[in-house]
């Protein structure tokens, strides 16, 4: 008899009318074939083999360089459980709809059927989908962002107990570009784009929008969040989870060479973008990462900001949209300071200054975990590691101070439910705009993010000690536009003083939105950071907090009855506090 599998791939089959259908083992051999095909048809371009052994640059089309989250829907029976912040479509609509665009949409091309596990292969927490796609970049990036093949295949056996997700790049038009979950089903169909998040289906669709509200159902998270431990001098290490909008600073933050390793303290990398979270059996919060590895970007990594990056890239990885240079190395903005000659820019042509960057903003290199030399030796760790302290952040231009920490879990999860960011290059769009991104999770959320709030007000109750949650900004800015803080190596002070508040051993003084750092409580050693210019890192003012007060209260009127009271709470205690601190 046919597994489901079986069933589902022919169907599929019969829909898309491929030339032919390969089944993916994950074999190195495959990877050659595939690597093979790709050089011939134009999809790779070799770089220089030499110093990037195994190194492909790819260029997706000039209008697929980004999520779209116009064309992104969350397809639930009830308009409400998607919520205010996602687009909706009824399911039989959005099939109705979409189906269409995948009649014939594989003619000539072969169809990659690739299973795959998110999750270390021997966790109970790990979940097997299988992507039919007809983009070999797509199946080779697979290949290396999750467990894919006959690992996936083996443990699967003929269950049913897969997330299906049907993908082609069917004629790229973004007319015809749809990305469209129906989470009851737990089904995922995306057509018309071969880009990230778009097209590599394990990763935001599973792993985020789909797995959020099997989260829910089944009393976990899937969050938008690094996972590092931070090592202290006895070789302690504390495991701590970040969640930043796309484009802020997770992958640096979770691979940083630590400012303060000749202290002691160090940074090991357990995931750079995803975390799945239980409630251990002893109430501890324990997360592991689902992805086996990193879809990073690449403008602003260099040897300074990034080393263990700039050494991971180094072979056996694919680029998509960098530059290139002379001697087909890849290349982007902040790799040097000043371009070299002889560059050829994302889109293939010959690059001047002064025209748009030579790689495109959001361009990326996917690199295999293991590869970064930061990776923590427990990263496959089945049952996750022990979670101490949740972190949120953006950039804020002003106002978010470098560091504060929440007064307990309820406050946190408002600090997190009510987080902002200014937009980057990751989603097509404006960049720069300030939105609000409830815990990083507005374009990944799959259900309505006034139940997604209640959901972690539950969590929070049934964890034995919740972590501490925290909010960080390495994005203010001076009266001159320029970065307060420097960032990357630098934020291991932080990470450490979140440490010793943990540990109880930190000062922090009280203020309207939670405990900020007092300078001495800072270590700044070999930092030179003026005294002015700390003050103005820290600074809670008043007045534009109540501002925020105003604007928050605005934004929680979107949730209308699903908001839970607590966040209300809240929301009209940081009022009292702020408005206690203006009256005096
Ligand atoms: P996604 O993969 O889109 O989810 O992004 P991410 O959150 O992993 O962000 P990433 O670490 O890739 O950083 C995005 C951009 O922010 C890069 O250009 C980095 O160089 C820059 N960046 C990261 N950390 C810092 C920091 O501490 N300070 C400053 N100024 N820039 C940073
Ligand atoms: C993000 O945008 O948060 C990313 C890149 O990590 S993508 O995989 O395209 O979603
Ligand atoms: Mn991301």
């Amino acid at each position: 008899m046919a597994t489901p599998l079986e069933v589902w791939v022919e169907e599929s089959a019969k829909l898309t009318k491929p030339s032919q259908i390969v089944w993916c083992d994950g074999s190195a051999e495959e990877n050659e074939r595939l690597t093979k095909r790709m050089l011939g048809d134009g999809t790779y371009i070799a770089l220089n083999q030499t110093t990037y052994p195994g190194c492909y640059l790819h260029r997706s089309n000039p209008n697929d360089v980004a999520r779209t989250e116009g064309l992104t829907f969350i397809c639930t029976q009830e308009k409400i459980d998607a919520g205010p912040t996602n687009n909706w479509m009824a399911p039989a609509d959005a099939k109705e709809k979409v189906r269409p665009l995948f009649d014939g949409a594989m003619k000539g091309r072969t169809m990659y059927v690739v299973p795959y596990i998110m999750g270390p292969a021997a966790s109970p927490y790990s979940k097997i989908g299988v992507e039919i796609t007809d983009s070999p970049y797509v199946a080779a990036s697979m290949r290396i962002m999750s467990r894919m093949g006959k690992v996936a295949l083996d443990r699967l056996g003929s269950s049913d107990d897969f997330v299906p997700g049907l993908h082609s790049i069917g004629d790229l038009s973004p007319d015809r570009r749809f990305i469209v979950h129906f989470p009851e089903e737990k089904l995922i169909w995306s057509v018309g784009s071969g880009y990230g998040g778009n097209a590599l289906l394990g990763k935001k669709c599973f792993a985020l929008r789909i797995a959020s509200w099997m989260a829910r159902e089944q009393g976990w998270m899937a969050e938008h969040m690094l996972i590092l431990g931070l090592e202290d001098p006895s070789g302690k290490v504390t495991y701590m989870a970040a969640a930043f909008p796309s484009a802020c600073g997770k992958t640096n933050l979770a691979m940083m060479v630590s400012a303060l390793e000749s202290e002691g303290y160090r940074v090991w990398t357990v995931g750079d973008d995803i975390a799945w979270m239980h409630i251990a059996p002893d109430g501890s919060l324990r997360a592991v990462n689902p992805e086996a590895g990193f879809f990073g970007v690449a403008p602003g990594t260099n040897s300074r900001t990034n080393p263990n990056v700039i050494k991971a890239i180094r072979h056996d990885t694919i680029f998509t949209n960098t530059a290139m240079t002379e001697s087909r190395e890849p290349w982007w903005e902040g790799m040097d300071a000043t371009p070299p000659g002889g560059l050829t820019d994302w889109k293939g042509d010959s690059w001047s200054s002064g025209k748009s960057p030579a790689a495109h903003p959001n361009s990326r290199y996917t690199v295999p975990a293991w590869q970064s030399p930061s990776i923590s030796p427990h990263w496959e760790d089945p049952e996750g590691l022990p979670i101490s302290a949740l972190i949120f952040g953006g950039r804020r231009a002003r106002l978010a101070p470098l560091v504060y920490e929440s007064h307990h879990w309820q406050h946190g999860v408002f600090v997190g439910a009510t987080m902002a960011s200014e937009t980057t290059a990751a989603a097509t769009g404006t960049v720069g705009v300030t939105r609000r991104d409830p815990m990083a999770m507005l374009p990944f959320c799959g259900y309505h993010m006034g139940d997604y709030f209640r959901h972690w007000l539950e969590m929070g109750s049934k964890l034995k000690n919740p972590p501490k949650i925290f909010h960080v900004n390495w994005f203010r800015r001076g009266a001159d536009g320029t970065f307060l803080w420097p960032g990357y190596g630098e934020n291991v002070r932080v990470l450490k003083w979140m440490l010793h508040r943990i540990e109880g051993r930190a000062g922090a003084s009280e203020t309207p939105i939670g405990y900020v750092p007092t300078v001495s409580s800072l270590t700044l050693d070999g930092l030179s950071i003026s005294r002015d210019t700390l003050g103005e890192l820290l600074a809670v003012h008043p007045s534009d907090w109540a501002e925020e007060e105003v604007a928050i209260a605005q934004f929680f009127e979107n949730f209308g009855d699903r908001l839970p009271h607590a966040m209300r709470d809240e929301q009209k205690a940081l009022a009292s506090r702020l408005g206690a601190l203006t009256s005096h």
